[in-house]
């Protein structure tokens, strides 16, 4: 029933946003998708709290935990979405449901981790039994549309952006650009950190999302990631979850969908063929990011566990320190976030961590063109 509530349709959304803006009551861009932010999280976490019926005051309370600072307090004097608008705001709550896009992976004890670790220093091993309760996670990761979504409502500004920079793979980069972005990672000079790179313009300010909304949206931080999952409430799967969720229901394969890489030589993931960094052959049909439903899902219906682009997860990395108990967190402190899952710029040479038991970690403020996230919610 709470969950029913949650219901949050992108769709419908998008619907409420466009009859603001096109309402006889004048709406800053801002402002309006504030007031939109602080109704879903007033719905979403009590239901009692929002009069739909008195326009004169709302009475939405805000949650400025789950909201984005982008717009003061103050600026809402005054101001409540019209009859018209809270009528919509019933039917997205009414008939829509924000599990729509997500599996329900059931409680249970689950193997993680592997005995046959391929990179130790990171901690893949050894195998060990964990209990799980039951949750959700997305199918697929999210993509730029979703992410636009986002952004439209909350005015959320990422964390790329109040940087001014990213890290951006050479390869992907105009030999202008390149040239004119001098700043390299030391040991690893294929990550070039090009200024204006963002979720919009993943190759810096002359680069966009056209023919890549649904991709995965890249350059975004953990703190991003948190705040985007929030917003839903929702949240970033643990890496316990995760790598469940990976795995698919099978036990000790490297892939979510068995051990052999491209069953019947049909590519199941999007990585890197060829030599690395200098020579990508793109077999999987992809040099870059590829659309968040692309290649065939594993048995839990998951889209690009592994491969595409790293996945978030909310732990903090330890390699000792995994946890094994009932629902792992990991460690209670650090300085990196784990990622999960690997990217197209994954290659068995390099960097093979295109596996369920591979991991490795971010601090959470990194951003860079090969790092999105899915989000979870507790069933
Ligand atoms: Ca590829
Ligand atoms: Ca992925």
């Amino acid at each position: 029933m709470r969950n029913a509530i949650f219901s949050v349709n992108l769709q419908i959304l998008n619907q409420i946003l466009y009859k603001m803006r096109t309402s006889t009551i004048i709406f800053k861009p801002k402002l309006t998708s504030f007031i939109c932010a602080s109704i879903i999280v007033a719905i979403a976490g009590d239901s009692e709290t929002c009069n739909f019926d008195k326009k004169s005051n709302c009475g939405c309370s805000i949650d400025r935990k789950l909201t984005i600072n982008t717009v003061h307090k103050k600026e809402l004097d005054n101001h409540c979405p019209s009859t018209d608008v809270l009528h919509l705001y019933k039917e997205l709550f009414k008939t829509s449901s924000r599990l729509e896009n997500m599996v329900k992976i059931e409680a249970g004890i689950y193997g993680i981790g592997t005995n046959d670790p391929i990179l130790v220093a990171d901690g893949e091993g050894p195998k060990h039994y964990i209990h799980l309760n039951s949750f959700y996670i997305d199918k697929m990761e999210v993509s730029n549309q979703d992410f636009a979504t986002f952004v439209d409502t909350t005015g959320y500004q990422t964390e790329a952006e109040k940087f001014g920079d990213s890290f951006v793979f050479e390869g992907l980069l105009e030999n202008e650009v390149q040239e004119n972005e001098t700043l390299v990672v030391a040991q690893t000079p294929w990550w070039v950190q090009v200024k204006n790179a963002s979720w919009l313009h993943p190759e810096g300010l002359g680069s966009d999302l056209k023919h890549r909304m649904n991709h995965p949206v890249v350059h975004v931080s953990w703190n991003d990631a948190v705040a985007y999952c929030q917003w839903l409430r929702k949240r970033l799967p643990s890496e316990a979850e995760w790598e469940v969720a990976c795995r698919g229901g099978l036990e000790d394969r490297l892939y979510p969908w068995g051990n052999k890489f491209t069953p019947n030589n049909q590519h199941r993931a999007n990585t890197w063929q060829g030599d690395f960094p200098k020579e990508n052959t793109k077999e999987d049909g992809y040099g870059g990011t590829s659309p968040v439903t692309e290649f065939l899902p594993n048995k839990y219906g998951l889209h690009n566990m592994v491969g595409n682009v790293w996945e978030w997860t909310a732990d903090w990395w330890s390699i000792t320190n995994r946890g094994r108990d009932n629902n792992p967190k990991g460690p209670s402190h650090g300085t990196d976030r784990v990622k999960k899952g690997g990217s197209y710029l994954c290659h068995k040479s390099y960097c093979f961590r295109y596996r369920c038991a591979a991991r490795s970690q971010n601090t959470p403020d990194t951003t860079a063109g090969n790092l999105g996230f899915r989000c979870a919610l507790t069933a």
